[in-house]
């Protein structure tokens, strides 16, 4: 595994769940990592702290993920300039809406990328194509992935039409 690239931070430990999917597809990609509970709300100068510290410690994207009134994506991606990659949790009544609608709303000069609710292995594949933007192995795994998942529909489709097709 590689030195850590992406910095994951959840909410809150009740995220840890529906986070994972981030890293175990990093892991599949061997793209390092590491992991964080910081709160927007809760513990607010950590997360300061979190985001302040990421390009020096070596990260080169962050992926923030968190429920309700989500605001941790947008927190961080105020005190950073490194890419951030939003994932609107499902937590609590209104189905990750309130989540994704707090997220994505950004005033114009603070930038973040946002993935659909509970969206984690695409936050993965997403902070995975900005680390290999320009290429190399990363952008090479890319690809691999991409022919192996089409590869797995064409099988798909030529298994339902055998099996439809009358004789
Ligand atoms: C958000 O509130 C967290 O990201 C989590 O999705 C939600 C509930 O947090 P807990 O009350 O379970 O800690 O801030």
């Amino acid at each position: 595994m590689t030195a850590p690239r992406v910095l994951i931070v959840m909410g809150s430990d009740s995220d840890r769940d529906k986070l994972a999917p981030c890293w175990e597809m990093l892991d599949q990609l061997g793209i390092g990592y590491a992991v964080r509970v910081a709160s927007a709300h809760r513990t607010p100068e950590r997360v300061v702290e979190l985001a302040r510290t990421a390009r020096e410690l070596g990260f080169g994207v962050i992926v923030a993920g968190a429920g309700l009134a989500a605001h941790l994506a947008g927190m961080i991606a105020a005190h950073t300039t490194l890419p951030v990659v939003a994932v609107p949790v499902v937590s609590g009544t209104l189905g990750g809406v309130d989540a994704l609608l707090s997220t994505v709303q950004m005033p114009p000069g603070v930038p973040l990328a946002s993935v659909g609710i509970g969206g984690a292995t695409n936050a993965g594949l997403y902070a995975a194509a900005i680390l290999g933007a320009h290429g190399g192995g990363i952008a090479a795994r890319l690809g691999e992935l991409r022919e192996a998942q089409a590869k797995r529909v064409v099988e798909a489709d030529e298994r339902i039409r055998a099996e439809t097709t009358p004789a």
